[in-house]
């Protein structure tokens, strides 16, 4: 499998003018009929004419009408083509009903469908499928399926067959066509130019009532981007089709959204909160790739960050305007640090823009999208908002109709601010999470910060190079007001000394002068990991008057993680301040419901696990779960009668509804509901469940029970009541597994494997067993026994020959296998090496397991 790399670019030697399809669908024999009309270009480098194709089957072949013999490999075909523009046609034979990999065309559910990002338009027919090659593409479709759908605008349709043409010049990637029974869910979006805009959600008949959702959330977004970024929609139609066989959340073709039925269809007895906020997420971010990715594009893989980094930071930005920003700046920070830093930390860490590749579906990532994002805000915190619409603007101008590269988005800014970006650019070719280690000085008048950073190793990069890093930082006077306000510096040296004259801001104010309290990296303004040892009572202060909410959550959080840190290394720890600060938290009638939520919550295992690790020592999880248990048995305890009041005055009254105040109660009540059910033995989650009306309050209901050991009558009830709705059943599979005691996970898992609901063959399905495997319950993927190590790997050889990609991301389960002690070092290896010795393993999977073995 040999190894593409981004200093190998070349361009394509011919501009393709159109692409005329036409599909005569049938789920074993799809015959695809190409012509594609090629011309030379004469500014790209001379190379031989190659198409990519792979698992389609070359029935014919003709160049301007005259049949040609091409010579076909199981990755494309060579061909002799005059020195002129050509017409190239062929006819090809794929199988849709085969297709397990579900990428190509495929069949879901007796639905045809497509997944063509990042390069699945060649296992529907030969064609330069790479993203700098764009084109018009007009598509027929012939089937007796009642609905027949395409990217661009249906220009003709007749018994039995439809035709759409996409007059925007598009990558492969971005191709869609769906053929099935569906039903539409319609609205309309004015544009701030006045034009319609024809919305639709198709969906399987059954499921219109779950769309109302979606469709709110596409109109939001589409006002979103007009009125934040100035940037309008260009055709006439929106289409979003529901799939339920789909690999990834979803995906953008220009005009026609194929989404993941988890990631599209929600009501308020089948989705929870959680869902309906990231629905509306994901919504927003399809949609958003419109301008970022589709109109201006990538022009190669590796600059995938491009597009997905840009765009994540897009729909984080819409989230934080449509909900709470402080509570989804914790939101995103808890996953960066949970899932990015773990991959930055270990033998998959790669750059924002990675250098080389086998397998470009292995580099949809963490790192690829979320630090990618972070990256993105950086350079939006460094410029200054002005100049990063006036940047963005330039950006689309220059670009649009483009596949460029993260130099040209760059470039916008250094030209809009007269400013070099160079370093900054370290950020997309560094790997790692940079460490910023902080000092202070204090000789009671000056107060010095004295700030380091460093960039540990990764593989194949040994030597670092100092980051352009944001550091917003404030002071506090012990008196809990603030002295010196946030402020950005822009750290660019190894070493930066801030300088305070404390003594004299201190008089200006009034105060007595005193060392003040440093609130360092408020807002997480770069994704970095603050080294600096604060006193436990100092993290107290900061939860209590910190003006920086995410430092103050922040604050309770360190509180929570040095408790946690000590107790799971079999030290000693006193956590009186984490309970009075907890409390007063509780307390405050000024904060927000979602962010006590969040205050509430305490760093995952894993996230203590990695802490530990960090600091050289070697984690246990089986005690690193028994000390989070054990915290919360604790304040579970001492703060009873607060939790049960706070679970009371956030009761939400009437109907259902999704928004953020609604949310944020219902999030805080449900966090009381797990730390009361350890006291009143699950009684109130026994009554939640009973009454609940929505899938929100049913499910932490339910999953209050299994974590105490109880619900086993709930969990067979909501079986019987939604045995029907797959994505439920998914939550149905997934909780068990999250809430199942450690040493019971793994058999637990392997139980649900045999339920005859459990089609191993469906990606959502296969992940609600496998993933809270290896991500919710880090104890139970960690017994000492092997056996969930031993559970995955044969599910995951299993897998690799039906669906590689999700065996590939599967595999990430055992990217922490450097962390732990000999015995599961030795049991995860031998785990990994069983998966690379399965013959004809997936270049996927082979790709993961040889990294992260190393
Ligand atoms: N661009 C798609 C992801 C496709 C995944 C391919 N393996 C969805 C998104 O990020 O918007
Ligand atoms: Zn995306």
């Amino acid at each position: 499998h040999e190894k593409i790399f981004l200093s190998d670019y070349k361009a394509f030697p011919w501009k393709v003018d159109r692409v005329d399809l036409t599909f005569k669908l049938s789920p074993k024999a799809t015959r695809v009929l190409s012509r594609i009309a090629f011309r030379p270009d004469p500014a790209a480098p001379a190379a031989p004419f190659f198409l990519h194709g792979e698992s389609v089957r070359l029935i014919s072949a003709a160049i301007d009408g005259e049949p040609v013999s091409p010579d076909v490999t199981d990755r494309g075909l060579t061909c002799d083509v005059p020195d002129r523009p050509f017409l190239w046609e062929a006819e090809v034979e794929i199988s849709p009903e085969e297709n397990t990999a579900l990428e190509g065309l495929y069949m879901s559910n007796g639905i045809f469908s497509t997944q063509c990002e990042a390069e699945g338009f060649r296992r529907i027919t030969f064609y330069p499928d790479r993203p700098d090659v764009l084109a018009r593409f007009r598509v027929r479709i012939e089937s007796d399926l009642p609905v027949l759908l395409s990217n661009g605008n249906p220009v003709a349709s007749g018994k039995g067959f439809a035709e759409w043409d996409d007059p925007w010049p598009k990558p492969a990637y971005l191709f869609a066509l769906v053929a099935g029974d569906l039903q539409p869910v319609r609205d309309t979006f004015t544009t701030r130019s006045g034009r319609e805009v024809d919305l639709a959600i198709w969906v399987r008949k059954g499921d219109e009532h779950k769309c109302a959702w979606g469709l709110e959330s596409l109109k939001a977004s589409m006002k979103w981007d007009e009125e934040t970024y100035g940037r309008e929609y260009q055709l006439d139609i929106f289409n979003i089709v529901a799939v339920s066989d789909f690999n990834a959340g979803a995906m953008e073709n220009t005009g026609l959204n194929i989404f993941n039925s988890a990631l599209v269809l929600a009501s308020p007895e089948t989705a929870t909160d959680a869902e309906f906020e990231r629905i509306e997420g994901v919504i927003a971010h399809e949609y958003f790739h419109n301008w970022t990715g589709n109109r201006v594009t990538c022009r190669d893989w590796f600059q995938l960050s491009l597009k997905e980094g840009l765009t994540v930071y897009r729909d984080q930005q819409f989230t934080s305007d449509m909900r709470s920003a402080p509570v989804k700046r914790i939101e995103d920070a808890l996953l960066l640090r949970a899932r990015q830093f773990r991959e930055d930390g270990g033998p998959l860490a790669h750059p924002v823009r990675p250098e080389s590749f086998v397998e470009i579906n292995n580099f949809y990532t963490l790192t690829v999208y979320e630090k990618g994002a972070e990256v993105v805000g950086m350079l939006k915190r460094l410029v200054g908002d002005n100049a990063w619409r006036a940047g963005c603007d330039l950006y689309f101008e220059r670009h649009d109709g483009e596949a460029v590269t993260i130099e040209d988005w760059l470039a916008a800014f250094a030209d809009t601010m007269g400013r070099d970006l160079e370093q900054f650019k370290r950020w997309y070719s560094q790997a790692g999470t940079p460490r910023l280690s902080v000092k202070e000085d204090w000789d009671g008048q000056t107060y010095k910060l004295t700030l380091t950073q460093s960039t540990p190793p990764t593989p194949g990069q040994s030597d670092k190079l100092p980051l352009v890093i944001p550091v917003a930082i404030g002071l506090l006077h012990p008196d809990g007001a603030e002295i010196v306000g946030t402020t950005m510096v822009e750290m660019s040296q190894e070493t930066e000394v801030l300088t305070y004259d404390i003594a004299d801001l201190c008089k200006r104010q009034g105060k007595d002068v005193a060392r003040p309290v440093p609130s360092l990296l408020r807002g997480f303004s770069a994704p970095v990991i603050v080294e600096f040892e604060r006193p436990t009572e100092e993290n107290a202060f900061l939860l209590a008057h910190d003006t920086d909410p995410f430092n103050r959550w922040e604050a309770g959080r360190n509180l929570s993680r040095e408790v946690l840190l000590k107790r799971a290394a079999g030290e000693e720890a006193d956590d009186a301040h984490l309970v009075k600060g907890i409390s007063s938290v509780l307390r405050d009638t000024h904060l927000d419901p979602a962010f006590k939520a969040l205050v509430l919550g305490l760093p995952s295992e894993d996230d203590i696990a990695q802490g530990l690790h960090a600091a050289g020592k070697t984690p246990d999880p089986t005690a690193i779960h028994a000390a989070g248990e054990a915290l919360r048995d604790r304040i579970a305890e001492e703060l009873e009668p607060l939790l049960a009041k706070t679970f009371d005055e956030n009761q939400v009254p009437g109907p259902y509804s999704p928004d953020a105040a609604a949310a944020g109660k219902r999030s805080l009540a449900n966090r009381c509901l797990g730390l009361l059910s350890r006291r009143d033995d699950g009684a109130r989650a026994a009554a939640q469940y009973d009454s609940a009306d929505n899938m929100t309050l049913s499910l932490a209901a339910l999953s209050a029970l299994l974590n105490i050991g109880k619900g086993d009558a709930q969990l067979a009830d909501f079986e019987t009541k939604w045995r029907d709705d797959p994505l439920v059943m998914d939550k149905w599979f997934s909780l068990q597994v999250a809430s199942a005691a450690p040493e019971d996970a793994a058999t637990t898992a392997d139980r649900l494997t045999g339920h005859p609901a459990f089609n191993w063959k469906n990606p959502n399905r296969f992940r609600s067993v496998f993933s809270p495997l290896a991500n919710a319950n880090p104890a139970g993927f960690h017994d000492p026994s092997g056996k969930a190590y031993e559970l995955m790997a044969d599910w995951l050889i299993r897998l690799d020959p039906v669906n590689p990609s999700i065996a590939a991301r599967g595999s990430t389960a055992f990217d922490t296998w450097e962390r732990y002690d000999t015995g599961r070092q030795e049991k995860m290896r031998a785990a990994l090496q069983r998966i690379l010795d399965t013959p004809n393993l997936s270049r996927d999977t082979r790709e993961m397991v040889s990294r992260i073995l190393g």
